[in-house]
């Protein structure tokens, strides 16, 4: 009995348990396979700005194309922080994708500072053909080497100044304005050859310097200026198209390194999406957008002269190739001609 007890019970056991296994590593699968996946996507600017308009495609597309494998989050006004801080967080995993200009991207990838060079684009058209060429590609790719992952160029647009002092239309009206500027030393050395006195600040503190009179002006696209309201701090804005913001669809290598290919696939054409959805937003507010600043009490300086402007921001290419070279820069200039 002791005997048949003793081989009987370790069978039945081990069925039991072979069952419980399988069991459990059933429910397992199915958990697995039923529960999304969440993406913390973060921007800088408001519910109401093209990223925001960005941020609803790429959630849109990414959930529809995963068939709700993954759900996003979006988190908005800095919510996760600046720029430059959501980039370190998709560094170390603590953040999925970042909707962010290319601001503070200089700072981890050199390569893309060659884009915020100042009149370095002429038209929306031409900033968009060559970010879509294979030149855009290839810096997409360069985040690679930076624990990054570049899954689209998307849009900011072209910066115009802002500020509370005097109207401004030549950049001798500049000089000695304590002008906001993002942490990107190509922007700073523009502003210094200007006149100007460059304070780089992270962007969600930039509303508050304005309001306190820490800084007299910023710059930015009719985009920002509208969806932060900056008309409730600046009086004077400046027409001036100094530079091209472009922006881009960050991933963290920390999840994406971790998915298939399909998957990677799906984040790469969310991003795409985005990046169409965000221009698209960004030309209606070309078209729409002074006309709101102006009805919220901004004096809008259209017809400016940017000759003088172009002049005096020529020494920062000397120092821009100088430290970096001029190859990228030649062949940005000789795509942009032929777009
Ligand atoms: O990316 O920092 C800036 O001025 C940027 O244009 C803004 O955060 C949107």
């Amino acid at each position: 009995m002791t005997k048949q007890h003793s081989t009987t019970t370790p069978t039945i056991t081990r069925h039991a348990l072979v069952a419980a296994i399988s069991g459990i590593a059933t429910v397992g699968i199915a958990l697995q396979a039923n529960a999304a996946t969440e993406v913390n996507l973060g921007h800088t600017l408001s519910d109401s700005s093209h990223y925001s308009v960005g941020a609803d495609a790429f959630k849109e597309a990414l959930e529809r194309l995963s068939d709700g494998e993954f759900t996003v989050t979006e988190h908005t006004s800095g919510s996760l922080g600046g720029e430059r801080e959501m980039i370190e967080g998709l560094q170390i995993g603590t953040v999925d994708v970042v909707i962010t200009s290319t601001g503070p991207l200089g700072n981890f990838v050199p390569e893309t500072y060659v884009l915020d060079l100042p009149f370095l684009f002429e038209n929306y058209d031409q900033a968009r053909c060559v970010l879509d060429s294979e030149l855009g590609d290839e810096l997409l790719e360069k985040m690679g080497d930076h624990d990054l992952i570049g899954l689209a160029w998307t849009e900011n647009g072209f910066r115009h100044l802002t500020n509370s002092q005097r109207e401004i239309a030549t950049p001798a009206d500049a000089e000695g304005l304590r002008v906001r500027t993002m942490e990107n030393e190509v922007h700073q050395e523009a502003f210094r050859q200007m006149g100007a006195r460059p304070t780089p600040m992270a962007f969600p503190e930039l509303f508050t310097a304005l309001q306190q009179g820490t800084v007299d002006g910023q710059e930015n696209p009719i985009t920002v200026i509208v969806a932060t309201n900056f008309w409730e701090v600046q009086d004077y804005l400046s027409l001036t198209g100094h530079v091209y913001s472009p922006a881009i669809v960050l991933g963290s290598p920390i999840l994406l390194d971790g998915l298939s290919d399909e998957e990677r696939g799906w984040f790469r054409e969310a991003a795409v999406a985005s990046a169409e959805a965000t221009r698209e937003e960004v030309s209606r507010l070309e078209r729409e957008g002074v006309a709101l600043l102006e009805e919220n009490g901004m004096t809008v300086k259209t017809d400016i002269d940017v000759a003088p402007f172009q002049e005096a921001v020529q020494p920062a290419y000397e120092i821009f190739t100088s430290e970096y070279g001029t190859e990228m820069l030649e062949r940005i200039q000789e795509k942009a001609s032929s777009c």
